[in-house]
């Protein structure tokens, strides 16, 4: 019996392979897709269980809910309180990646199951993610490229001109780990950064604006780096995406959520934003399909942290909370610590 305080951990580092395996009498659960090779040492180093997606979930419930105590999951897919009650004698719910916006953090907290993420090692990537995305859009860039490919430069001459990133005002909605990264990047770009979060950062040497609309009536480009879930659910609503304006610029590299789709599209087509360059979208994999046919959109299929380096990482990262919560109870990079270890 391990008992915790409810803790937001700074990470360990990472990079010792995990040397702890689960001997108990617990089982470890995979719920959802996850990265193949953690999928597969999951299964071949843990026994764990996969929850299935069909008609016969249920009955897998009844039969193994009882013996899990450790699940292992994405943001992509996260456990919810309806799961967490089929699974009674639960301990920890392990995030490969940052977000943990699809489990109910509040619901594991009531019950004293330990939610933990992935945070840190995947900053630069995503980082640079939003950097890349950023230029291209306002660049043109994937346009331009469309238009090399299709023969079109030969008979159509030159693209037309776009707009200059280097000084740009930027304002970023959520200066965390990722938020800071990226405003650190841009100043290497010599631009004038501000930023929106709950609270202001004392001592921050970025500009704070204590609204979304009043950060995005004072910049050039809008960068959300803020975390999903209920308190950022269209943060980015349509009054912020018109204080942003026709020659406002929307990058969106955190959650779908955080904006309004409906209200983005529709000022995309109309000429009310300038462009948006997107890797993250409310309903993933689906895209609004209004989007396809413009070219001051660069849309990418949520590929933030997609490099081979990152990804070990987060699965190494991914493991070693695993491990340290089968020995101890505890976890490495706890979002909330687990209360106590189930068995
Ligand atoms: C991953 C992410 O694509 O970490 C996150 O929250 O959104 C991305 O890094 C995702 O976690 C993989 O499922």
């Amino acid at each position: 019996m391990v008992n915790a305080q409810a803790t937001t951990a700074e990470p360990k580092s990472v990079g010792a392979q995990p040397t702890t395996r689960f001997t108990g009498n617990g089982k470890v659960l995979q719920v959802g897709p996850l990265k193949p090779s953690l999928a597969q040492t999951l299964s071949a180093d843990y026994d764990a269980l996969l929850l299935p997606v069909d008609e016969s979930r249920p009955a897998f419930l009844a039969a193994h809910g009882d013996s899990v105590t450790a699940v292992v999951t994405s943001g992509r897919t996260g456990v919810d309180a309806a799961l967490m009650a089929d699974l009674p004698n639960l301990g920890a719910i392990v995030h490969f990646g940052v977000g943990y916006d699809t489990t109910d953090v509040e619901a594991a907290t009531e019950k004293g199951v330990g939610v933990s993420n992935t945070p840190d090692v995947l900053t630069d990537c995503v980082a640079d993610t939003a950097l890349g995305l950023l230029i291209d859009t306002l660049r043109g860039f994937s346009a331009a490229d469309r238009y090399v490919r299709a023969g079109r430069w030969p008979r159509e001459g030159n693209v037309p001109l776009t707009r200059k990133v280097s000084g740009s005002r930027v304002g970023i909605i959520g200066l965390g780990r990722i938020g800071t990264a990226i405003a650190d990047r841009l100043t290497g770009f010599g631009c004038d950064i501000a930023y929106h979060n709950r609270r202001e950062i004392p001592g921050s040497q970025y500009r704070y604006a204590a609204s979304a609309t009043e950060l995005a009536s004072s910049v050039d480009i809008l960068v959300i780096a803020a975390s999903g879930g209920k308190g950022t659910q269209q943060l980015v609503d349509r009054s912020v995406l018109e204080a942003l304006g026709p020659q406002g610029f929307l990058i969106n590299v955190a959650r779908g959520s955080v904006v309004d789709e409906v209200a983005l599209t529709e000022l995309l087509r109309s000429g009310g934003l300038a462009g948006a360059g997107l890797d993250v979208f409310a309903d993933e994999p689906n895209v609004p399909t209004e989007l396809f046919d413009l070219d001051n959109v660069v849309l990418l299929p949520h590929v933030g942290s997609g490099t081979t380096a990152t990804r070990a990482a987060m699965e190494a990262l991914t493991l070693q909370n695993l491990d340290e919560f089968l020995a101890t109870g505890t976890l490495t990079t706890a979002v909330v610590q687990p209360k106590a270890v189930k068995s």
